[in-house]
């Protein structure tokens, strides 16, 4: 046995929640967006990944224990099988992964699991450490955000903490990711309202395919320059109101696109409605400050200010007590600060 078959490597990713959203592609195979996107990177909604080289035979990929299956371990053997073929690793890998929150459901659980698989994946062939290890072995967050995109295009935004932007540039090789504000400086809350966490029955990666079908895309491509420089904007200067109603007309657009591009997708729940509208009546009559943001499933994530969060949660699960006979679920997030890598020996007690 080599000394690299005695580590394991961990990577814990974050989940981001995207305030300009990511969709539509113009390039499938090397993950070209047809625009630029911005999101907040999480804390509490992760994937803990971790690898090991194995002695022999193909990769295994379990979930929590058991195999991992269907289109979950379709995207993860694709994207190790790209990542040999680009970087030129050989070795087969040992690979465990378990999110902390439910998975396909619009908590960009391929954001944060792409993500951590690249990072695990190159470390236990580099036998890396920790991020630095990584770095010295020429693995810096850009590239790694590079690889990162290949795998699932959101996971590049998740290398990074804070407020993140991933631009498209002139060309797919001229994509960057770069940090627009550190989390610690500007601390939001994201309270995940989980309406349902039944898996979504439109992939992502089909229905981004979709969005050119739409009558209203090229429209909102014209538009979104404009908004993510506002979106950027009221970052920088900590604006929050002004950040909040641009993130929800953003959502909202998305969605419009999504509903009438061909086949149309639709990712709300009755209570995703019932709740949006919920909480721009209470927002109006002055109760709090929050805004909603959804991704691609009906789940919510209600965006407020820490002084805040406490307050609005309570006063949602009061108006909406039960999701399908059980308790609604509020996880709460906060900006967080990006991914963390470790390793441990193997053959010292744990
Ligand atoms: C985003 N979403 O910006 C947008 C908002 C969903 C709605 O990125 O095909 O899973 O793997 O590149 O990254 C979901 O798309 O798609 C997504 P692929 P991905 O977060």
């Amino acid at each position: 046995m080599s000394k690299t078959d005695k580590r394991l490597h961990v990577a814990r990713v974050p989940s981001n929640i995207a305030f300009v959203k990511y969709w539509g592609k113009r390039d499938t195979t090397l993950q070209w967006p047809a625009n630029d996107s911005l999101s907040m990177t999480l804390s509490a909604a992760h994937t803990i990944t971790s690898a090991q080289i194995a002695t022999g035979g193909p990769d295994r990929i379990e979930a929590g224990g058991t195999l991992l299956s269907g289109k979950r371990l379709d995207k993860a053997r694709k994207h190790l099988d790209f990542l040999r073929a680009e970087l030129g690793f050989a070795a087969p890998l040992l690979i465990n992964t378990k999110n902390s929150f439910p998975s396909d459901c619009g908590i960009a659980s391929s954001a944060s699991g792409l993500a951590a698989l690249t990072v695990a994946a190159i470390a236990a062939w580099t036998d890396a450490g920790t991020l630095a290890d990584l770095d010295a072995e020429g693995f810096d967050r850009r590239r790694l955000a590079a690889l990162a995109r290949r795998g699932s295009g959101s996971a590049c935004r998740s290398l990074f903490g804070g407020y993140v932007a991933w631009q498209a540039g002139g060309s797919p090789a001229e994509q960057s990711v770069r940090v627009v504000r550190d989390a610690e400086s500007m601390p939001l809350v994201d309270l995940i309202v989980i309406v349902s966490t039944a898996a979504k029955t439109h992939g992502s990666t089909e229905a981004h395919q979709t969005a050119w079908s739409s009558p209203l895309f090229a429209p909102r491509l014209a538009g979104l320059p404009e908004r993510f420089a506002r979106v950027e904007s009221a970052i920088k200067r900590g604006d929050f109101s002004a950040l909040g109603h641009e993130i929800e007309t953003e959502a909202l657009e998305m969605h419009a696109v999504m509903m009438s591009s061909t086949p149309s997708a639709n990712y709300f729940a009755p209570q995703t409605s019932e709740i949006t509208a919920w909480l721009r009546r209470e927002r109006l009559r002055g109760e709090f400050e929050a805004y909603f943001t959804i991704d691609a499933g009906p789940n919510l994530h209600v965006i407020c200010e820490p002084k805040a969060a406490d307050y609005v949660a309570s006063r949602i699960q009061a108006a909406f007590p039960t999701q399908s006979g059980a308790p609604l679920e509020v996880l709460r997030d906060h900006t967080g600060s990006g991914p963390v890598l470790n390793a441990l020996n193997l053959d010292e007690p744990r």
